[in-house]
């Protein structure tokens, strides 16, 4: 039996007005049926806004650390129920177990991360010029903050957002993507239960064409948070600025792997691989090219489509599974697109590369593991976002043959380098024009106490973190409050 999801506003689950309903399916068997979920219209979110503006009122009085708590809570009930949520991760979406787990992870993390800045949201005093005069600044909430997120990682990103915004003293109103409703229904579910308000954590369903923009585009809304496609961030970002409303956006990447000719080549492999296909390419943060050094090319190219070549593919809830499949049938339309593209533009297929529908396979998206090799800077494959497990190889002369490369792309959201040199490593880490580098490590495993995001078209403003650029500076604005105790007339403002 499918599992219903409603609408949650002002603190109770409500069918939409319309009545309206869609289906959530399992990726890797689309008979299975995860989800039959509320279709949100205009006018239950005119209603979850309203919801949310009116318990804003008391929820920026609650004490921060009071706010806190609540989520110390929710972190401790994601944590007792993690194995579970995992499961129905993977049945809804597709990626592996282990993965799966990793996502639940990091909403846990995020949840007693940002329980703690409870106690930390701290602004600052400072001298003042004048005699008898004080000078603070604080951080005050936005407002009203509206969450829109995607489906790949259907429970960490929602708790990137919403759990700074509500210990910020925000209220929320979230659409998540309509491919992961019951994973998001479930977090809504944990944050009510550990003790978050009526009316400060709403939630709707539907399409980001309609429900989202509508969302975004309400005048009851003070912010956005969006996580998805370049295309559809930069229309919102437009509209919100607009409306004088702040907003961040995390946005597409095209992640590259560096491999320099002192690399240690098994590191690598794993690198490339777990950065190439894990979530089966279908992350913001997926390597999706490889910049090999001339020297070790060969030899290193070798290595990875062997080792790619027997990546197994299959249902994530199956222990052998190391490759799920893709999220819809459109998603696996565009990649198999960029596959022919690939081979059009002259770059040599050398692995994967098809579609598998023999056997279980024939009832899930599932493509195989695909590397493409004499791939040019210049060709599609090499500069656009395909978001599937295909992996663009590069040859570069030297490190900064190889950094141009890398950066020669509209994105710039994450880049890493396999070297044990320690200066190619420092060169790196100033040169690439990427918001997050690593070093000997893939492009994929950030961590939620530091701040996240890209430049270029891969986004604006940072998520996870605290106090230190991170989200609390996207859900907080600051308040400067000067009080003057002399009680005469101070004109030194203007003589001094
Ligand atoms: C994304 O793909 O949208 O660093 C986010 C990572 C994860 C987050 C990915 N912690 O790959």
């Amino acid at each position: 039996m499918p599992i219903e999801v409603k609408n949650f506003i002002n603190g109770e689950w409500r069918d939409s007005a319309s009545g309206e309903s869609f289906m959530s399916a399992n990726p890797a068997d689309q008979s299975e049926v995860v989800g039959s979920v509320s279709r949100a219209g205009t006018e239950d979110v005119d209603l979850a806004v309203g919801a949310a503006r009116a318990a804003q009122k008391k929820w920026r009085l609650t004490p921060a650390p009071k706010r806190g708590e609540i989520l110390f809570r929710a972190a401790e009930t994601l944590l007792r129920r993690k194995d579970e949520l995992a499961e129905l991760m993977t049945r809804e979406m597709g990626k592996i177990l282990p993965e799966a787990g990793g996502d639940v992870q990091e909403a846990i993390d995020m949840a007693y991360y940002m329980a703690g800045e409870g106690r930390r949201l701290s602004g600052e005093t400072i001298p003042s010029e004048l005699t008898d005069k004080d000078c603070k600044s604080v951080r005050v909430p936005i407002g009203v903050c509206a969450v829109i997120t995607p489906w790949n990682f259907p429970l960490a990103i929602p708790a990137w957002k919403i759990m700074p915004a509500l210990v910020s003293g925000n209220t929320v109103v979230f659409k998540p993507s309509s491919y992961t409703p019951v994973c998001a229904s479930r977090l809504v579910g944990i944050l009510h239960e550990a003790g978050v308000p009526a009316g400060v954590v709403n939630f709707v369903n539907g399409s980001g064409e309609e429900t989202g923009e509508y969302l975004a585009s309400h005048p009851g809304i003070d912010g956005l948070s969006f996580t998805g496609s370049t295309v559809v961030g930069q229309r919102l970002a437009g509209i919100c600025a607009a409306m004088g409303k702040k907003v961040s956006c995390e946005m597409g990447g095209k992640n590259a792997i560096i491999v320099m000719d002192d690399a240690d080549l098994r590191l690598a492999l794993e690198g490339a691989l777990w950065g190439g296909f894990g979530t089966t390419g279908q992350r913001c943060t997926a390597a999706s090219r490889l910049v090999v050094h001339s020297s070790v090319y060969n030899e290193f190219l070798g290595m990875f489509i062997e080792a790619a070549s027997k990546m197994r593919i299959g249902n994530g809830l199956m222990q052998k599974t190391d490759v799920g499949p893709l999220i819809n049938e459109s998603q696996m339309k565009k990649v198999l697109d960029y596959i022919e593209i690939g081979k059009k533009e002259g770059a040599k297929l050398m692995t994967g590369g098809r579609r598998r529908t023999e056997g279980e396979h024939a009832k899930g998206y599932y493509i195989e593991p695909t590397i493409f090799s004499e791939v040019e800077p210049g060709m599609r494959i090499a500069r656009e976002e395909i978001f599937g497990p295909v992996v663009s190889v590069m040859k570069a002369r030297d490190l900064e043959d190889a950094i141009a490369i890398v950066n020669g792309t509209e994105y710039g959201l994450v880049a890493s380098i396999y070297t044990q040199d320690v200066n190619n490593s420092a060169i790196a880490e100033r040169e690439l024009e990427t918001g997050i580098v690593y070093v000997n490590a893939p492009t994929i495993g950030a961590e939620i106490q530091l701040p996240f995001g890209g430049t270029k078209r891969s986004g604006f403003g940072h998520e996870e973190a605290g106090g230190r650029g991170g989200a609390l500076d996207m859900f907080t604005k600051w308040k400067v409050i000067y009080r003057d105790f002399s009680g005469s007339l101070q004109k030194a403002q203007i003589d001094r």
